[in-house]
């Protein structure tokens, strides 16, 4: 169970949370969602198709993007969110690394943090995710997104992964964080080549293990292009589907989507298969 300022997310059922980029570059809808009136109405109708959550963010961090200054994800971000909050009623969580940014979104309505980072990029977001009793998003990385395709490395990258959201949530809870705030998530594609993201997914128990609701990220990635033999990204919803289905079965209890009628037909059938309880 998840508790926000906009309701309760039982969790019991997988939510699917509606992806929202206010940004001009973001690799699979970026330009897309910068006029407020029009992300306002994107995000109405991910509500009607399903989604449970929303994620709004002002920075990509998309391989190779170079980082965007407080003032300008602000500006970017603000009148966004601020137009999708007055639309919807959902939970909506501001995707950023910034303690400053995501201060000024809990300001504009946004009810929770996801920090690609897992708090290691700013020392002032754990403290304010505290002061405020909001939940975080802790997402694993390896290295930055200017930097972190260039040769991902790991000796072990399910038990690697899986220690870092251990110590990120041991680091939230010392910050003053509740247990119950805490959601983690293993960062496809982010410092991974598409082996370590094949076996993230393939192992996503072992990090469902933590104890701590889990949130994936697969939708139009890269390794799903890959294995696609290079498809771009418009042509990656199937692929989209199999990896979404596959987190499911493996406890997935988030999963971050642009496609949400697709995807939200795609866990409901899922969960059926799987004999989920409240499916
Ligand atoms: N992926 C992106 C951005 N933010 N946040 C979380 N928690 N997990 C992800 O996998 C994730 C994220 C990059 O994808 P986008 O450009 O489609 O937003």
């Amino acid at each position: 169970m998840l508790a926000t300022r906009s309701g309760v997310l039982p969790l019991t059922r997988v939510a699917v949370m509606g992806i929202l980029n206010a940004t001009p570059d973001s690799f699979s809808d970026g330009g897309e969602h910068l006029d407020p009136g029009r992300a306002a109405m994107t995000a109405t109708r991910m509500v009607a198709e399903g989604a449970a959550l929303l994620d709004v963010g002002g920075e990509s961090t998309r391989p190779g993007a170079t980082p965007v200054p407080a003032a300008e994800e602000r500006r970017r971000l603000l009148p966004v969110l601020r137009a999708v909050r007055a639309a919807v009623q959902v939970p909506i969580a501001v995707d950023t690394m910034k303690a400053e940014v995501a201060a000024a979104a809990l300001d504009a309505g946004a009810d929770l943090v996801n920090d690609v980072s897992a708090g290691r990029h700013d020392p002032a977001l754990l403290p304010l995710c505290a002061a405020a009793r909001v939940p975080i998003v802790l997402m694993h990385m390896q290295g930055t997104p200017a930097t972190m395709q260039r040769s991902p490395c790991y000796t072990d990258v399910v038990a690697e992964v899986r220690a870092f959201l251990a110590e990120r949530a041991a680091a939230a809870r010392a910050a003053g964080v509740s247990p119950d705030a805490i959601l983690v998530d293993p960062g496809i594609g982010f410092g991974k080549t598409t082996a370590h993201s094949c076996a993230l997914l393939r192992h996503l128990d072992d990090v469902a293990a933590l104890g701590y609701p889990v949130v994936v990220g697969v939708s139009r990635k890269g390794f799903l292009g890959e294995l696609l033999g290079g498809r771009a990204v418009g042509g990656r919803l199937f692929a989209t589907a199999a990896a979404v289905t596959l987190a499911v079965g493996r406890g997935a209890r988030v999963v971050r989507v642009h496609d949400v009628g697709a995807i939200r037909d795609v866990v409901t059938v899922a969960e059926a298969l799987l004999g989920n309880a409240a499916a």
